[in-house]
């Protein structure tokens, strides 16, 4: 009974298998486009981007981020909060609402 319950503890703690590391990366939609333009991470990383667009100058009015299913509208000098949660191995593309302007997050 013991060892059962030691068992489930330690499956259910979050420190069972070390701390997951949360990132929180500022990304600026600017006159240069999306900066920066690559984020590099680690495998199992939490990642949240917090998106400000700071020019009306560029078409980045959208993020869209296609292998999360992502579109969100980036109103300008507000700071938008998009949490990827934990990545794996691979890169996560972004660019604008029509495709343009790419950066991507790698985990590696
Ligand atoms: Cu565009």
């Amino acid at each position: 009974m013991k060892k059962l319950f030691l068992a489930v503890l330690l499956a259910t703690s979050p420190f069972a298998f070390g701390a997951e590391e949360t990132k929180v990366i500022d990304l600026i939609a600017s006159e240069k486009g999306f900066q920066p333009s690559q984020i590099d991470v680690k495998p199992g990383t939490k990642v949240v981007l917090k998106v400000k667009r700071t020019t009306d100058a560029t078409c980045a009015t959208e993020i869209k981020i296609p292998s999360k299913n992502i579109k969100q509208e980036l109103p300008l000098n507000k700071v938008v909060t998009i949490d990827l949660g934990t990545l794996t191995k691979g890169e996560i593309r972004f660019t604008c609402g029509m495709n343009m302007m790419p950066g991507r997050v790698v985990v590696k």
